[in-house]
């Protein structure tokens, strides 16, 4: 099969979900790869997250089918559903949540040419600040990407950085994150503006509007987070 009909084979497979491929990379012959499907170290790997809100129905229509009570949710359904993708494609599904933790924002960077805004999360052109990695497919053999295009990091030309700014402890520097200080903000119940509508640092940043979580999806994140 070509290459790009491969491309589109996995992004209707992962469409069905509302998740998209986020670009991929082939290995370097001296990388220390993941295994891929045959145990060997994988020569290829296509990064798979949603944009925005996308997936959110798909997972939430899943839950509802889950018994109560069940742990890492959005885990074990990303887990679910990329796993049959892979299966379908030939390929072995690796999950952000992992151990040990595989690098995907660096894989990220490498597939889609994105950088770090100063909070720490990849800033991407169109979708800003709203957009998550929810695992990725390893190949046995290299692929035939099309070259990605250099793109735009939209924080090098924000000169405010409100979100810098918005954060009541300011948990976010610029070059590391306060993880301590922001849990204790949210336990203490001062907090409840952060837990009810989301980051307020994530919040204040102007791109990606249309892509922004809704309140639901930002409090289950939240919950996630402190718990
Ligand atoms: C551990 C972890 C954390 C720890 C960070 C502790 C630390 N200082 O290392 C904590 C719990 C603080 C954290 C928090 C969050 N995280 Co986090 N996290 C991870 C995880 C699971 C592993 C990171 C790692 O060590 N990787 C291994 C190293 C070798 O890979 P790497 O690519 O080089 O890792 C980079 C990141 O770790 C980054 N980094 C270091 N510290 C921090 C802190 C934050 C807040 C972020 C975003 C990145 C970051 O620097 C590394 C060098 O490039 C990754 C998924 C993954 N497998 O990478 C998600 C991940 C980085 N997190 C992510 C997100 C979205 C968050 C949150 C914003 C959301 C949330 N609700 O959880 C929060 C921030 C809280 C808030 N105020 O909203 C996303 C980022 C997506 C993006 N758009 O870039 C990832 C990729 C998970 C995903 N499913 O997409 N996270």
């Amino acid at each position: 099969m070509d290459s790009s009909r491969f491309e589109i084979l996995i992004g209707e497979a992962l469409s069905a979900h509302g998740l998209i491929a986020r670009g991929g990379f082939n290995f370097g012959p001296e990388e220390n790869a993941p295994q891929g499907p045959s145990g060997i170290p994988a020569r290829a790997v296509v990064v798979v997250g949603q944009a925005g809100a996308s997936a959110w129905p798909h997972f939430l229509a899943w839950r509802e089918r889950q018994p109560a009570g069940l742990r890492e949710p959005l885990d074990t359904w990303a887990r679910e559903v990329i796993g049959a993708v892979a299966a379908q494609v030939g390929a072995r599904e690796v999950s952000p949540s992992d151990r040990p933790f595989v690098p995907f924002q660096q894989w990220a960077m490498r597939a889609e040419g994105l950088r770090a805004s100063p909070l720490g999360l990849l800033m991407h052109p169109r979708y800003g600040l709203w957009h998550a990695y929810r695992g990725a497919l390893l190949f046995d053999t290299e692929i035939d990407f099309a070259a990605s295009e250099a793109s735009v990091h939209l924080c090098d030309a924000c000169v405010e950085k409100p979100c810098l700014k918005s954060c009541p402890v300011n948990a976010y520097s610029g070059t590391a994150f306060d993880y301590a200080g922001c849990r204790s903000h949210l336990h203490s119940g001062a907090g409840e503006q952060c837990m009810s509508a989301g980051c307020l640092d994530r919040r204040a940043c102007p791109h990606g509007a249309a892509y922004r979580y809704p309140p639901e999806m930002q409090v289950f994140h939240m919950k996630a987070f402190v718990a």
